[in-house]
């Protein structure tokens, strides 16, 4: 099982924050979760790949993500033409537990950073994989920590792009057909800098 925010603060893992960047909304705690988990071996809808523009695969979370899922990812990636930074393409999960991945192409942090476009990189990458999700009816979505392995992107700083615009975009109403919103991290570091990041967005009621 997953836990959700408003069950990881009945546990004390998240404390509330003295300094909330968004008001309560308790009915948000209960779609929103975080795990430090395998990606690969999630039982949830979809699960969101680091990708690069290629999609053709690589380290990381899109090696561990390829070798699970089989060669035929691989083959229907070739398809799809490659993927802009900051954009998302679907395709089918194959041998994984999940019914879809999401590529994901994140921006590499020092080079954008540079132009004044990480964060609005990074966080197009957080609002396309959202919406593919609903436009594909797919109700549960878990991703991984985005840009923040080979890609640079400090823990700290894409945890708070991630909460905020998956806020935005359930603020919207377009994440009204989503029941779960997981982030799952691998790392200790990332899945610290999520335990003080997430309380400014998703506050105990
Ligand atoms: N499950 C969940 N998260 C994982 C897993 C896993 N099995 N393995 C690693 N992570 P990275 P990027 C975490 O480097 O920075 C690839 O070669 C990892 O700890 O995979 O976006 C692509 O092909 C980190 O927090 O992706 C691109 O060329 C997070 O996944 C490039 O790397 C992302 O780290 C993309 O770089």
């Amino acid at each position: 099982q997953i836990p959700t925010v408003t069950q990881l603060y009945a546990s004390n893992r998240l404390r509330p924050t003295s300094s909330p960047a968004a008001p309560p909304n308790p009915s948000y705690n209960d779609k929103i979760s975080l795990i430090r988990h395998d990606i690969t071996k999630l039982r949830v809808d979809s699960i969101v790949n680091a990708a690069n523009e290629s999609l053709l695969g690589g380290g990381g979370v899109d090696g561990a993500i390829h070798r699970a899922a089989g060669p035929e990812l691989l083959d229907e990636c070739e398809t799809l033409g490659g993927c802009d930074t900051g954009d998302a393409k679907i395709t089918g999960a194959y041998n994984l537990p999940c019914k879809a991945v999401i590529h994901a192409v994140g921006p590499v942090y020092f080079r954008t950073k540079r132009e004044g476009r990480h964060t609005q990189l990074l966080q197009s990458c957080y609002r396309k994989s959202l919406q593919l999700a609903v436009d594909h009816g797919l109700k549960s979505i878990a991703f991984s920590a985005l840009s923040t392995g080979v890609y640079g992107y400090p823990s700290g700083e894409a945890a708070e792009a991630a909460c905020e615009e998956v806020r935005r975009f359930l603020e919207s109403g377009r994440g009204d057909g989503l029941e779960k919103i997981v982030f799952c991290n691998f790392m200790e570091k990332d899945e610290r800098a999520y335990e003080e990041v997430i309380p400014k967005y998703f506050q105990p009621a």
